[in-house]
């Protein structure tokens, strides 16, 4: 991977094209030219859209000018990763052959630098979520996909974003995000054990660097509040806010 690598999170691009979503998707836009100037690699880890649903022969127009951005960066010649998150699974080859250079369907590890990096969207890990990982289990499942394939678009669109809608409840107390952040340091310090370096982890939506046995786990935050970005330049991870734009 060329450095530097530049990891993002729950950017959660909307369905519905509002004033205010156009405005955040040119800050993302702003980074992605700074990511160009710089040079490297982006890995973006996951609910980069608040709901992705891709069919044989139809993709959601209103990415549009992200499609385009990210053409943009890959001819500048930044290779982009994209991994799955539980918003944005269900895709084909558009997104895997036509967009992106890498795509993940699962938990990946990079090695970059001599250093190793355990990567996750990090949904379905804490203890008390056993019933979503059921869940998780039906939704990914080849049947499911299939049969949800033969709604209408506009049918499939909207069942999609009402339940995008329901499960957004992104501001936690500080008490709840320090459960979360307790509960994953346990398994990053697995990973550390077998000679992972650094975990990093989204879908918690708090921006979060610790150190722990002389690696990190890192939760990315998101570009719905922080615009937090982390950062790796062949010799140490660092999370970083993007301009003036965190509303904490
Ligand atoms: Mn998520």
């Amino acid at each position: 991977m060329e450095l530097p690598v530049y990891f993002i999170s729950d950017i959660h691009l909307m369905l519905e094209r509002t004033e205010s979503e156009v405005k955040r998707q040119d800050i993302l836009f702003e980074f992605f030219h700074h990511v160009k100037k710089s040079g490297g690699t982006l890995v973006i880890n996951g609910d980069l859209f608040d709901f992705y649903f891709e069919y044989k022969d139809v993709i959601p127009k209103v990415f549009f000018p992200f499609y385009y951005e990210i053409i943009k960066l890959r001819e500048a010649g930044i290779k982009v990763h994209f991994i799955l998150g539980n918003h944005d699974y269900w895709v084909r080859d558009f997104i895997t052959e036509t967009l992106f250079d890498h795509t993940y369907f699962s938990d990946t590890t990079f090695d970059v630098n001599g250093k190793k990096f355990y990567m996750t969207h990090g949904d379905g890990y804490l203890s008390w979520d056993k019933g979503y990982r059921l869940l998780k289990r039906l939704l990914h499942s080849r049947l499911f996909i299939w049969t949800y394939r033969l709604l209408h678009p506009r049918l499939g669109y909207r069942i999609g974003e009402w339940v995008s809608k329901k499960g957004k409840h992104y501001h936690h107390s500080k008490e709840y995000n320090k459960k979360i952040s307790d509960e994953m340091s346990i398994h990053a310090q697995k990973r550390l054990e077998e000679g992972y370096d650094y975990f990093i982890t989204g879908h918690y939506h708090q921006a979060k660097e610790l150190t722990l046995n002389g690696g990190k786990l890192l939760i990315l935050g998101d570009w719905l509040s922080f615009f937090s970005y982390a950062i790796f330049d062949g010799h140490d991870l660092k999370l970083k806010f993007w301009g003036n734009h965190e509303t904490p």
